[in-house]
């Protein structure tokens, strides 16, 4: 049977989280009018005043933000309430330019935690369970977040955070960790680690895995599942909205809900602006309804996503939104065709390859040039050439109706290509170096 955390809410008629978000936004644009002269002058430039918001039905007046105004603002230009009111921070890992600082007050992270514990009771998380956070602690969002979400679940949370694989194994085994949250590449990674030791998945205490804070392909799921002996539920988030929870999976695995009464979700098209209807593609953009510290009115995300208001099995009324499809500055533009590395992982991991990847793009006599190396399995590793180039043109030829681009393959030693303890890295574009 369906469990909630917080049933009420999770499961409210569309009628009360729309009267919800009506109120709370009214209540916000005013909150971010009186604190944030950043936002009072955007909002002067569009000849708009708090009066102007009525509800919902006027989110589309505001203007947007994006990662640069944020920058321009930084350290401080964002706060909305008084320094000595707020308890934390925690910031982006963005490698380009000023990372971005998110604050919370005391009631944020309440807020965050609740919504964080939403997703691991949704994963059939309870207070019989031991949870093992190997998110990274520290700046980054996933280690606090899911720890906060378990302790409020009641789980035994272990807060190992990410790195030193062999202790990470030991206490899931001694510990009987039945919860894992990690991104989904260092689950990968456990799991291979674990193979490696012997394990099957029947030795394996877990039962559930939250995975999140990168993009990863159905066909990962599958493999992680089945190494692991587990369900693997996916689970978001970003910096700018307190971090992970911002929706998550349930039972039925087939998108995740947004956590409608503290977020506002909108698609939008990336280069008008425009809003678009329920089931189109676009830009995935948040307003965040109740934060105190570091209020957010349609913050583009950059994230390339579909939302759909289908009734769900799971009993939950929020709105669904799908895997992201991609990032809008992630999408690969390679001889004048758009590329998602997600399409690349799914004709990879169809043809029974590991999600060990990479993809090197790089600009050859004014050509784009992709080249990907994948990494073969223990099981395909063979001294024969034959079968090496059979197996690289079988790829060359998925990516070709995948993409509709050739892309040269190289197939390449099990684990030469390096792990990662956090978000992997998949893309090294060297026409931006
Ligand atoms: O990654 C927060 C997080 C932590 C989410 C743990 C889930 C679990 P940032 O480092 O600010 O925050 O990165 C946010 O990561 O805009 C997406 O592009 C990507 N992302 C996050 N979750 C997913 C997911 C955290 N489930 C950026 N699938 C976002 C695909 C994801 N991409």
């Amino acid at each position: 049977m369906e469990r909630y955390y917080q049933p009420e809410i999770e499961t409210a008629p569309r009628e009360q989280i729309q009267a919800w978000q009506d109120e709370r936004l009214v209540r916000q644009v005013r909150h971010v009018w009186d604190s944030v002269p950043y936002y009072r002058r955007l909002m002067e430039e569009k000849g708009l005043t708090p009066d102007d918001i009525k509800g919902t039905a006027d989110l589309h007046k505001l203007p947007f933000i994006s990662k640069h105004d944020l920058r321009e603002a930084y350290p401080y230009g964002m706060l909305a309430v008084p320094l000595k009111d707020c308890v934390r921070i925690h910031s982006t890992s963005g490698t380009t330019g000023k990372r971005v600082i998110a604050y919370y007050t005391q009631h944020d992270i309440d807020l965050w935690d609740d919504c964080c514990a939403r997703a691991i009771v949704a994963a059939g998380g309870s207070d019989e369970d031991v949870c093992q956070i190997s998110y990274g602690f520290g700046l980054f969002t996933g280690g606090a977040g899911l720890n906060g979400g378990s302790h409020k679940v009641g789980c035994l949370t272990v807060p190992i955070s990410s790195g030193n694989t062999e202790r990470q194994i030991m206490f899931m085994m001694d510990l009987k960790a039945t919860i894992l949250c990690c991104t989904p590449s260092y689950a990968a990674y456990l799991g291979e680690s674990m193979k490696e030791m012997g394990l099957t998945p029947d030795q394996i205490p877990l039962k559930a895995g939250i995975f999140g804070a990168e993009a990863w392909s159905e066909e990962m799921r599958k493999s992680i599942e089945e190494t692991l002996g587990i369900k693997a539920y996916d689970i978001y988030g970003l910096t700018e909205t307190s971090g992970p929870g911002v929706a998550f999976e349930c039972s039925e695995q087939t998108g995740m809900h947004i956590n409608e009464d503290h977020f506002i979700a909108e698609i939008i098209d990336p280069d008008t602006g425009e809003v678009l209807p329920d089931g189109e593609e676009g830009e995935l953009v948040f307003t965040a309804l109740d934060k105190e510290a570091f209020p957010l009115l349609r913050y583009r995300t950059r994230d390339v996503c579909v939302l759909s208001h289908k009734p769900c099995s799971c009993g939950r009324t929020h709105v669904k939104m799908c895997k992201p499809r991609g990032r809008t500055d992630d999408m690969l533009i390679i001889r004048g065709v758009n590329v998602f590395p997600s399409q690349i992982e799914t004709v990879l991991l169809n043809q029974g390859y590991p999600a060990n990847y990479q993809i090197i793009v790089d600009r050859v006599n004014n050509t784009d040039t992709l080249d990907i190396q994948v990494e073969m399995t223990p099981e395909m590793f063979t001294d024969s050439l034959a079968e090496i180039t059979g197996r690289q043109k079988k790829l060359v030829e998925g990516l070709r109706s995948m993409l509709g681009l050739t892309a040269k393959v190289t197939l390449v030693a099990p684990k030469s290509i390096t792990r990662s303890e956090g978000k992997a890295v998949r893309v090294i574009d060297k026409r931006k170096i």
